[in-house]
């Protein structure tokens, strides 16, 4: 069984620039640390990251044929992208968001998702260690067993 891990745009940059509010690991450190935890699960994971919206919804319709779940950190996208937030929808599959900030004690336009509706659940604020949480939350939502 597969897992989507897709993340978008500036999370390339992750590691190089601000590190203090994004932390000092790399993309590849997280898709690593995400396969690792997966493993323990008895999931693979097809992880993407694309800085534009079209190849975003694309990836979501890719991961609806050949995925069981997704964790998602759609970045600055999350605050506006009704295009995501559909595609999610129409995947029907369990999905979360992750946003490595608290976005919550950051600018107010960046309180409000327009993808949590559509999101199993929500794991905010907690650095890079909040993708390996949501492979877990995933795990037990697909039934998995270590
Ligand atoms: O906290 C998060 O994970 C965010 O999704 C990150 C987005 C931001 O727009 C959201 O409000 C919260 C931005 C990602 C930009 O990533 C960078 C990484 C390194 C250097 C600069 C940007």
């Amino acid at each position: 069984m597969q897992i989507a891990l897709i993340n978008g745009p500036n999370l390339n940059l992750l590691g190089k620039r601000r590190p203090d509010v994004y932390g000092s690991n790399s993309l590849d450190d997280i898709v690593n640390s995400v396969a690792r935890r997966a493993n323990d699960w008895k999931l693979t994971v097809w992880s993407y990251q694309s800085n534009g919206e079209g190849e975003l919804v694309s990836a979501i319709q890719e991961a609806a044929k050949n995925c069981s779940g997704i964790i998602i950190n759609p970045a600055a996208y999350s605050h506006t992208s009704i295009a995501i937030r559909d595609a999610l929808e129409a995947s029907e599959l369990p999905a979360i968001e992750v946003h490595i900030s608290n976005v919550f004690a950051r600018e107010p336009f960046r309180h409000h998702s327009v993808i949590s509706a559509v999101a199993r659940g929500v794991i905010v604020g907690l650095g890079a260690k909040g993708y390996v949480l949501a492979v877990d939350a995933l795990g037990h939502i697909l039934g998995r067993t270590q």
